[in-house]
């Protein structure tokens, strides 16, 4: 993630007091004074349509983020919604379930899980899981997921998985109506103002907006906190910091942080409209085609709608649309590029050694597709991977694991800039050196 020059703020208008300019003005009716409507409304029934191609993937688990989106948008295809809430309550019921019975912290997943079923009105207290001989409602593992969470951060200062879990989890839990208590809240309150939420080097925006949101759900429903005041001012420094996250692009962070960051921002009470530079920045990528991660839309289309997570609160799923169909895909043959280009690659290890590769690859071959050449091609390479929301995650290089259970992960850059996105999204278009270095967080 890289911080590009600030610009003004003044498309973030932070004051209700002031009567915005027209461009500032909340829009009901999507693409009404920066677009034409029938721009904005073809790219949003592209993505809604996306959104739902996805949940026929049958390759992956299916993906609550995925699941909330289509439910928060304002076009549905309720047959399909119903059969993807089917597949979550199954198979990503499953893997939470084995992960639990592991023993690994799993409050992410759980609060995604919860969130999913409150986006189809599903009665929470209904959906059980096991530990042991004991079935329990979800609910009731998520709040003792999160004790877990704030008993680890009391002599670690952190949290088991991370500040952006914790968040999920809080959110998902004042969504659901569910007190939240002001131990928990108080060390999310905390954290925000006194540390530095970062994902590598860079500040984490995504995790700002997350935080944001749980915080103010909190305030929305007058969950009882050990100071007001300092929820109050946890709010304002979040806002604050995403504001200041702006890039000269428009972007706050970067392209793919942008839509929680505008959907944190709506729901603290910015008034950023479609007119804003950063919702400006979100449609330009979705007309360029910069998202094609079913997980980067899920983030992205509710903030294009001007809805935000906290929508889910008061969600009564009643007299909803029923419009939206899949058009036939053209079935569009691979084609594999006659032009090569040349990659060097470099593994670093935790102790400081490293490796050198070059290979020659079709350019537009994704990294994963490089990296399953190179290790076709030379005895001495080979690589791991991990499912994960956003696809595979590099886990394992040349038999070095690098896991998140010792606070450490692959970090991987291309000509000294750490990529934005994962091994199977990168593609490879012009000659490059990519470092993959086994990096502490
Ligand atoms: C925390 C975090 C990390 C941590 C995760 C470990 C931890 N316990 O804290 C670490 C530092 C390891 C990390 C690494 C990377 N991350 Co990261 N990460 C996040 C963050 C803030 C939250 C993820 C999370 O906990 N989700 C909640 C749980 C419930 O979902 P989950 O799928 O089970 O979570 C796991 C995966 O998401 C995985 N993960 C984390 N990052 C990435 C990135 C990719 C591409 C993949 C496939 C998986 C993955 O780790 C999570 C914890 O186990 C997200 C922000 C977001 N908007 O999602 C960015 C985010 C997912 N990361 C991102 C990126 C780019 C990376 C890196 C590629 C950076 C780099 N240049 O090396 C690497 C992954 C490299 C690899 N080895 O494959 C981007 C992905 C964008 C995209 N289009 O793919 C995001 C959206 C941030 C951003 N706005 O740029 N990340």
């Amino acid at each position: 993630m890289d911080a590009g020059p600030k610009v003004s703020q003044q498309n973030i208008s932070q004051s209700m007091t002031l009567p915005p300019p027209a461009c500032l003005l909340p829009i009901v009716h999507p693409g009404t004074m920066c677009y034409p409507d029938s721009d904005h409304e073809a790219l949003l029934l592209r993505l809604n349509q996306e959104l739902l191609r996805a949940t026929e993937n049958q390759e992956s688990l299916p993906n609550p983020s995925i699941h909330i989106s289509l439910r928060l948008s304002t076009q549905h295809n309720l047959k399909k919604e119903g059969q993807y809430l089917n597949q979550l309550k199954t198979k990503f019921h499953e893997d939470i379930q084995s992960t639990l019975n592991n023993g690994k912290p799993v409050v992410g997943r759980l609060a995604l899980y919860v969130m999913a079923l409150k986006s189809s009105c599903h009665d929470l207290s209904s959906v059980f899981l096991l530990t042991g001989e004991k079935s329990e409602p979800v609910l009731t593992h998520l709040k003792k997921q999160m004790e877990l969470e704030k008993e680890y951060m009391a002599f670690s200062h952190r949290p088991l998985t991370n500040y952006y879990q914790y968040s999920l989890g809080i959110l998902a839990l004042c969504l659901s109506g569910v007190r939240v208590s002001s131990h928990i809240s108080h060390k999310l309150i905390h954290a925000a103002l006194h540390t530095h939420f970062k994902h590598g080097d860079s500040v984490s925006v995504d995790t700002l907006a997350m935080a944001g949101m749980a915080l103010q759900c909190l305030k929305d429903a007058a969950t009882p906190v050990k100071n007001k005041e300092e929820l109050d001012k946890a709010l304002a420094t979040i806002k604050q910091k995403i504001v200041d996250s702006q890039r000269a692009d428009g972007h706050l962070g970067n392209e793919f942080s942008t839509g929680l960051a505008v959907q944190a921002l709506l729901a603290m009470g910015s008034n950023v409209d479609e007119c804003a530079t950063p919702v400006k920045a979100l449609w330009s990528d979705a007309r360029n085609g910069s998202y094609h991660n079913a997980m980067a839309i899920s983030q992205i289309l509710p903030a294009l709608q001007q809805r935000s997570y906290l929508h889910l609160k008061n969600k009564e799923c009643l007299n909803e649309d029923d419009t939206l169909i899949l058009d036939a895909v053209p079935v569009v043959l691979p084609s594999v590029s006659t032009v090569r280009v040349q990659v060097a690659l470099e593994v670093v290890k935790a102790d400081g050694t490293s490796f050198n590769y070059q290979i020659n690859v079709p350019s537009g071959s994704s990294l994963l597709e490089s990296l399953v050449l190179l290790q076709q091609q030379q005895a001495d390479f080979k690589f791991e991977k991990e499912d994960s929301l956003w696809g595979p995650f590099l886990s394992e290089v040349n038999g070095e694991q690098a896991r998140q259970t010792d606070r450490r992960y692959w970090h991987i850059a291309s000509d000294g800039q750490g990529l934005t996105q994962g091994i199977k999204d990168y593609k490879i278009e012009a000659a490059q050196k990519i470092t993959i270095k086994n990096t502490g967080y």
